[in-house]
């Protein structure tokens, strides 16, 4: 079939709307008609050049929400009408990683969609016989998409799509870091690097564990507000500190946050968010995505005296187990999501979405489709 998607034919180029040959589900594979997706900070990332596995020409995209309108032989747990989220972390319930509680990176197709291809190795995307990438399995910036079976999570269908959207990256990945990562703990004091579109997810994580103090650090004093809407308790802004943010923050904690959370992608914010942990316990939550060739750096010392480093990918989420709940968590009112999303649009203006993330404007963009 013949489909509108937004395509990226090269690192730093705006998208270019387009319409895309897409062949339909094979085995194991399923067929998504997207209602809506938002636009997440990583595929501006991708889109940039600086991601190692970022491939062109592709179909970026992996906040999305949809139904099904096909099913590929085999497929067992899906059927035409239901409605999905797609998982860019899958959940096969089978592999080694599925069955270690300790993780929830499956791993059962991970190869080939780090290539950019569906589990048999081939693209269901092409542009007059030339093949598209796929983008972590999702490829959500495009009217419909194909999928693994066990990268789609069911869903309630009295859930709006174009808020429901939101779950496939963003609000997982900052209440999961809070809830299934870092677990904090009620009383916990907690520090937020960053309170954009995760970041602010991360603040509302700690609000519903309970925390007593939430601080929020951001070059931006416009985030401010809506961050205290979501539980900020303190507003840090970096550039008018006096002398080293490091001593301010572990002095504004008493001693330092049990945990902290780098919701940026700046590794020497990763360092600052480290080392205002508290001596002994504290614990740093990574999620931020650093560009190709970047690395941490901290003395030794400061993990000698107890502080643990860790990172986050999906908030630690299983997505076909918890994505559900957390679309119920949003249909109960436990959390917001409408607040975020600043701004919609069709999926021919998708490259106003990047200038609002890069000019700091909006939290989240979505396309309705
Ligand atoms: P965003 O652009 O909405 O937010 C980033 C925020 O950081 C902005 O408010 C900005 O003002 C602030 N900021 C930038 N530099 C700063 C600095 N030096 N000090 C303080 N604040 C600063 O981005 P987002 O969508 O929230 O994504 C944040 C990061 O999380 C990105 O790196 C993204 O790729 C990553 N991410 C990771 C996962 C995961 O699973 N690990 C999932 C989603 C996104
Ligand atoms: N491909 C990059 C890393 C990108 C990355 O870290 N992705 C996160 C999700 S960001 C969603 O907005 C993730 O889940 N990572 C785990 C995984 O297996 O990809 C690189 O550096 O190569
Ligand atoms: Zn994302």
């Amino acid at each position: 079939m013949q489909v509108r998607a937004a395509v990226a034919h090269k690192a730093g180029a705006p998208l270019t709307i387009e319409t895309v040959d897409l062949e339909g589900p094979r085995v194991g594979e399923v067929l998504v008609e997207l209602k809506a997706t938002g636009v997440c900070h990583t595929d501006a990332f991708t889109l940039s050049g600086d991601d190692p596995e970022g491939l062109f020409p592709a179909i970026l995209g992996h906040e999305g929400a949809g139904v099904v309108v096909d099913v590929g032989p085999g497929v067992t747990t899906l059927k035409k009408g239901d409605h999905v989220i797609p998982l860019y972390t899958p959940e096969c319930r089978h592999c080694e990683y599925c069955l270690n509680p300790k993780t929830n990176l499956c791993q059962a197709i991970r190869e080939t969609q780090g290539r950019g291809l569906m589990p048999d190795g081939t693209s269901r995307f092409s542009i007059g016989g030339e093949k598209i990438h796929h983008y972590m399995g999702t490829s959500t910036f495009a009217q419909y998409t194909v999928a693994p079976e066990i990268a789609l999570a069911k869903i309630r269908e009295d859930a709006p799509f174009d808020k429901v959207c939101y779950i496939g990256c963003g609000v997982t990945t900052g209440i999961g870091a809070v809830v299934f990562t870092a677990k904090v703990e009620v009383g916990a004091k907690v520090v937020v690097f960053g309170l954009g579109g995760i970041g602010l997810n991360v603040i509302q994580g700690a609000r519903l564990a309970g925390a007593s103090m939430i601080v929020g650090v951001d070059l931006n004093p416009a985030k401010k507000a809506m961050a205290e809407r979501f539980g900020m308790t303190h507003f840090v802004n970096p550039a008018e500190v006096e002398g080293d943010l490091v001593p301010y923050l572990v002095s504004l904690t008493k001693g330092g946050a049990d945990y902290t959370f780098e919701c940026i992608g700046n590794t020497k914010v990763m360092r600052q968010a480290l080392e205002c942990a508290h001596k002994g316990w504290g614990t740093s939550v990574i999620i931020g995505v650093a560009g190709a060739g970047q690395e941490i750096s901290t003395r030794p010392f400061q993990l000698v005296t107890g502080r643990n480093w860790r990172g986050s990918a999906f908030g630690g989420a299983r997505g076909r187990t918890d994505v559900p709940t957390i679309v119920d968590w949003y249909m109960d009112g436990k959390i917001e999501i409408d607040p975020m999303i600043t701004h919609t649009m069709p999926l021919e203006d998708i490259n106003r979405a990047f200038d609002l993330m890069h000019s700091g404007e909006s939290i989240r963009s979505v396309v309705l489709y």
